[in-house]
Order: structure tokens, then sequence, then C-alpha cells
């Protein structure tokens, strides 16, 4: 018989880690990591297995479509919005092909077990596209239908993988004699910038807040790559993870759609910048724009609209701007680096 497994993709990233951190010590102990660099130590000991492996390598997928019983998929791996205007053909590959094998694995497992697998992908902000500072000012908080209109690839890349996972979960094979629906419980969420107290992100654009913020735990000086007046949603990672969990227990019938934005405050760079200093007055930081990263962060909205997710499935932040800080980031971040220093 094949072994019952949580799958777990891009488990090494910022949001694989604290995933992998919150199910186990949940209980969960079927845990199938798979990541492109080898996972953490302390992490590995968290999973029943941990892979090092590439999503676009079908024959390990295959692999593990023969040996384990997949009813969960948490497909997390992925390209950032910086990273992938290096190089967007590579880009694509791993968000879109990437994203269409996983696809693909849940619909073999489901044949395979009789029942739809549970996918869960985590989408972003970066789907939204907004001309100029004038519209962003005015539109303010976006709904999930408004402003499609991405302006990098990384933002292409998740809304048509949200696009990909409707069809999986709705019209796969429409023309086949007998089409088998229900596939894949396909359910997306929308997220803003994120930031966690305990690991750094790599190759975003949002990265400017958590970087802004570990720099001056560290006591390096940090240039920000965004004028102070940039306004864009954030969210403290443990919320982050709890939408992930929510959505996935919350009963498909309640479910109106297959993508929903999640939200919970939205500093301005320079009200990340008053906060860090007060919690460390000595911080060296500057604002230097990168005309090209700000451009990015402008097109992105200054809020999202979330209350989709609110009257669906219940989804309330734990955690609103003071309480980020104050209670999670500010102390973590003391305590982790006063231990490493
Ligand atoms: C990025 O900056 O690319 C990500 C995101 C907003 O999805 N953090």
């Amino acid at each position: 018989m094949r072994k019952e497994v949580v799958l777990i993709t891009g488990a090494g990233g910022e949001m694989g880690q604290a995933l992998i951190t919150q199910l186990s010590d949940s209980g969960v102990n079927n845990i199938l990591a798979l990541d492109i660099k080898p996972l953490p130590k302390p992490l590995r000991r968290r999973c029943q297995l941990a892979l090092q492996g590439d999503i676009l390598d079908k024959a390990l997928l295959d692999r593990l479509v023969s040996e384990y019983s997949i009813p969960r998929i948490f497909h997390l791996a992925a390209l950032l919005s910086t990273r992938a205007e290096f190089t967007p053909e590579a880009a694509h590959h791993v968000n879109v092909d990437g994203t269409l094998n996983l696809l693909k694995l849940a619909v073999d497992q489901s044949s395979w077990m009789g029942r739809p697998v549970r996918f869960i992908f985590p989408s972003s902000i970066a789907v939204y596209g907004l001309p100029d500072l004038e519209t962003k000012a005015k539109v303010g908080a976006v709904k999930e239908w408004e402003w499609n209109v991405p302006t990098t690839m990384y933002g292409c890349n998740k809304l048509y993988a949200e696009h990909l996972g409707r069809y999986y979960a709705r019209h796969y094979r429409q023309l086949a004699a007998r089409q088998q629906v229900d596939h894949i419980d396909f359910r997306a969420i929308r997220f803003p910038g994120l930031i966690s107290a305990f690991t750094m992100p790599s190759g975003g654009t949002s990265d400017y807040g958590p970087e802004m913020l570990h720099a001056a735990a560290k006591g390096e000086p940090y240039a920000c790559f965004v004028r102070e007046d940039t306004r864009m949603p954030f969210m403290a990672m443990p919320d982050a993870v709890k939408a992930l969990l929510d959505l996935e227990r919350a009963p498909r019938e309640n479910l109106t759609t297959y993508v929903y934005n999640v939200t919970s405050f939205n500093p301005s760079a320079g009200e990340i910048y008053a906060l860090v200093k007060s919690a460390f007055p000595e911080a060296q930081i500057t604002f230097k724009p990168d005309d090209k990263r700000q451009g990015i962060v402008d097109s992105w909205p200054l809020d999202q609209d979330d209350s989709r997710a609110r009257r669906d499935w219940g989804w309330q932040p734990d955690y609103d701007q003071q309480r980020a800080f104050e209670e999670y980031l500010i102390p973590n971040i003391k305590r982790r680096y006063a231990e490493t220093v």
C-alpha cells in the first residue's frame, strides 16, 4: 500500500518553513517536503521525508505518484517577482510549467484514490497591475476581479496558474466521453508582502519591509529601495500560515470562488521605518529608491479587499500592525539575533 503524505513544494522557502513548523507542532507527522535546495536540518526532523528535487523533474513526480498517496498538496515553490525579472523564461518554467506538473500529479493521485485532491496555492498581490500612482491612490483596496493586468512575469505566472487551477478543478478534459470532474479541489490565496521573524525573503520586491527590520536587528546599515511614501499591504507570517490552513479546512460548499484576497495591515515604507527605529534606535536606515523595483511596487495596490475570504471561510488575521510588531516581530527578532551574536 502507498503511504499517505501531505506534499509541500518549495518547502525550504519562508512560507514552507513556517508551514512545516505549524503542521508538525499540531501533530501532522506525514509531511513530504520537496525543495530544490536541501532543507535545514531542524525542519527535516519534522518531516516524514525531505526530498531535494525539482518540480520540473517529471520522473521524480511520477515516482511520488507511484510511492505515495497524496490527498493534500501545498504547492509553494516559485521564483518571486524581482528574481523572475532577471530570468523571465526560467521563471515561467518554474512558476507555470512547475504548477502544471503538480496539477497533473494531483489528477493522477485523484484517479488512484477515487476522491479529489485538495490543492492549496499561494498566489500574490503581484497579479494586480495599476497604471500609475494616481490610479493606485484612487482605487484603494482592490477586489479579486479588478485590475488583473500584472506588469511582472511573476504576476503573469501567478494569475495564469490560478486559471490553470480553476480549469483543472472544473473543466479538465471537458470533451472526453466520460469527463471525470472533481479531480482537484483547487484553492488559492492572493497574499500581500509577508514578514517573518525567523526567516528572510529572497528574490521578492516586497522584501524591503523584512530587510529593513532584520538589518536593524543585526546592527547592519540598510538602504531601502523604495520611497518612504510607498504603500502596500503586508502580513505577519503566522497569519499567512493560518490563512493557508483555514482555507484548506473550509467546507467546499462555503466557497464561492477559487481565489481569495487576504490582508492585514498596509504601512508605508516610512511607517515601517518608524516602527523599526523605535525598536532599534541605533538602526542605520536610508532611503535610496531603485526606479525599476519602485515601479513594480507602485503597480501593486495599496490594499486588498479581503471581504470574500472573511465572508466565505471566516478569515480574520490575528495580527494587526501594532500586534505584529510588538508581540511577534520585534521580540522574536531580538531573541533570534541575540542568540547568534
Ligand atoms: C514578491 O515580492 O515577489 C512576493 C510577493 C508580493 O508575492 N513577496
